[in-house]
């Protein structure tokens, strides 16, 4: 652990809360605060979900970030991130979305599990799988707090790693019902494909992904919970919307998902 202050742990939380809340990008907090540790930027996360939590937002799941190489390379950072997810970030399947209160909105398609189950590492994959009760087609709207959307690990953990909003597909399968591990992802913007991938390239398998979040959460003594949605991260790199464009995906045996990005 570092020994960073809890004070400006406090401080940058606000700072990035403030951003998320105006739509207003900020500099990278590590040009000011270079030390920072990545338990750091856990730290300021955790802070800043309490900020929310405090105006009513309830948690809701989790997700993981830069599990597939698409991902990592397009952001430069190749190390595997979660974030929380609250009730206030969720969308309904076709919503409209508000391009004016982001700063610099992308968009991604992901594949969601739900739990019915506890689930708490140490864990295998196919351990983890026994916790889900769900499996179902997702788009997740990042937006990057930062300039320019460029960012070092520190930096995108601490911004709760960069997640806006998100929305499950209305077809929800059990793990009994489908194998998830290579199903055909294709993304569509104004109806042309613009990214076309598989469940595969997620962390090599999305329960995978749910393993490492619950041991990534059971090294500071926290699980997952029944009802809780955990997003397992993008399967190919992220498309940056402009207002007006119309995103669709459409998912192998899970049905397709769409939102609009308005003005
Ligand atoms: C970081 C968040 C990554 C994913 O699915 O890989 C992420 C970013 O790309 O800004 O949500
Ligand atoms: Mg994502």
């Amino acid at each position: 652990m570092s020994d960073t202050p809890q004070e400006t742990i406090e401080a940058l939380a606000a700072r990035l809360d403030e951003a998320a809340l105006n739509g207003v990008a900020v500099p990278m907090i590590s040009i000011e605060t270079p030390d920072l540790a990545v338990g750091d930027g856990y730290a300021i996360q955790t802070a800043s979900m309490r900020l929310r939590f405090g105006r009513g937002e309830r948690l809701v799941g989790m997700k993981m970030g830069l599990t597939s190489r698409a991902k990592m390379e397009q952001v430069g950072v190749h190390s595997p991130i979660y974030g929380h997810l609250t009730d206030r970030m969720q969308r309904s399947n076709g919503a409209t979305l508000s391009h004016a209160r982001h700063v610099h909105p992308r968009i991604e398609p992901e594949i969601a599990f739900v739990l019915d189950k506890t689930l708490r590492g140490p864990v295998t994959s196919a351990q983890a799988m026994t916790a889900v009760g769900g499996v179902a087609a997702a788009l997740e709207l990042i937006d990057s707090r930062y300039e320019n959307f460029k960012f070092n690990l520190v930096d995108v953990v601490a911004d709760n790693a960069s997640s806006s909003k998100f929305v499950l597909g209305d077809v929800m399968r059990t793990p009994a019902e489908i194998d998830v591990s290579n199903l055909g992802m294709v993304m569509e913007v104004n109806g042309v494909p613009t990214q076309i991938g598989s469940s595969a390239a997620i962390y090599e398998h999305p329960a995978h992904s749910l393993a490492a979040l619950a041991n990534m959460l059971a090294d500071r003594g926290e699980a997952l919970h029944p009802g809780q949605i955990v997003l397992c991260g993008g399967a190919t790199a992220a498309v940056a919307l402009q207002p007006g464009d119309r995103v669709r995906l459409r998912v192998d045996q899970l049905g397709t998902v769409s939102v609009w990005m308005g003005a």
